[in-house]
């Protein structure tokens, strides 16, 4: 007998992804273009921003080149995923009821001496570079983001974990009062707040980098300022925007989108084309900006780097 009945973790599909909304349209790039041609020029967010000395960092020759066009900065800064804001691409404006200042880093769990930190006492810690990263959003687009930051394995040393961390687990603000998304309504029973996870290994790699700031200046707040992660061999949603808490933990953490729906959305989540979205292929991806279609590559291009850290985990769901 077929019994309809809810289960929790059955949530409509519409709500599990923003693909099913917003992306079976054919010309959703091109709605966006037109939707920021309209846009007026703002004044740049530097001016206020105390971290703005700090800029422009200087690049990283090993990450001088993404290989592909860098994504024009307007295209960038205007089409986001960041659901704490609504679930519509176009959440610039609504980010900035975010404020950025005071802010600070709470980093506790299985360290030697848990502390929080305030974001521009972590800055003065730490040596800002610029690297020019690929990003693939498992949504099936890419961007090319000239990111600033420092790197990941940096916040470790600082946080000096002791050998019961296992994995490091990141925390998103959770303020209703100013992000619309988090506000009664239509998202609030999403598991807030958002939630990553990597594992000591995978922090450790030197890739990952702590998110300061992108195109030369410090991060406008659509793209996560004033701290996220990037992962550029993992699909996008693990790269956490307006991080405000670092957790050393033994136990493999679940995530915002594995808790919303663990079918399509698990802890690793490695792009790699040959493994599809349970509803979408991943064997390409339209890039922003320019609506071309590219191959997708597995790791996202990056398994000279990473490839390694995953031997041994073959019977892991390495790719959703
Ligand atoms: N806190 C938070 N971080 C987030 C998200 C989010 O909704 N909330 N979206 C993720 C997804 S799905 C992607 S693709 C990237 C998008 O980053 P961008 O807007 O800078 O391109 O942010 C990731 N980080
Ligand atoms: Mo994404």
């Amino acid at each position: 007998m077929l019994i309809k009945r809810n289960r929790g973790w059955e949530i409509p599909e519409a709500r599990v992804t923003p693909e099913h909304v917003f992306f079976n349209r054919r010309s959703f790039m091109a709605a966006g273009a037109g939707a920021i041609a309209l846009m007026a020029v703002k004044p740049a967010r530097a001016e206020t921003d105390p971290s703005a000395a700090l800029y422009p960092a200087k690049r990283n020759p090993a990450y001088g080149d993404a290989g592909r066009l860098v994504t024009d900065e307007a295209d960038n800064i205007n089409f986001n995923n960041y659901y704490e804001f609504g679930t519509s691409k176009q959440i610039a404006d609504a980010a900035k009821a975010l404020p950025i200042r005071p802010w600070s880093i709470v980093i506790d769990g299985e360290v030697e001496k848990p502390t929080t930190l305030a974001i521009d006492d972590l800055f003065s810690q730490v040596t800002f570079e610029e690297r020019i990263y690929r990003h693939r959003c498992v949504e099936a687009w890419s961007m090319v983001a000239p990111w600033t930051g420092f790197p990941l394995k940096r916040l470790v040393e600082i946080a000096k974990p002791n050998s019961n961390a296992k994995y490091l687990r990141f925390e998103t603000f959770n303020k209703p009062d100013v992000a619309v998304g988090q506000k009664d309504g239509l998202f609030t029973s999403f598991p807030w707040p958002y939630v990553e996870g990597v594992t000591m290994a995978e922090a450790m790699n030197e890739l990952p980098l702590m998110v300061t700031g992108a195109y030369g200046k410090p991060l406008p707040n659509s793209m996560g300022a004033p701290l996220r992660l990037h992962l550029p061999w993992k699909y996008g949603f693990k790269s956490i925007k307006g991080i405000v808490k670092v957790s050393f933990v033994a136990e493999r953490p679940v995530s915002f989108w594995e808790q919303l729906g663990p079918r399509e959305y698990g802890f690793w989540a490695n792009v790699n084309p040959e493994v599809a979205h349970p509803r979408w292929s991943q064997a390409s991806e339209e890039v922003l900006g320019t609506g071309e279609r590219i191959p997708t590559v597995l790791y996202n291009g990056y398994g000279a780097q990473v490839a390694e850290l995953y031997k041994g985990l073959e019977n892991e769901k390495l790719y959703m």
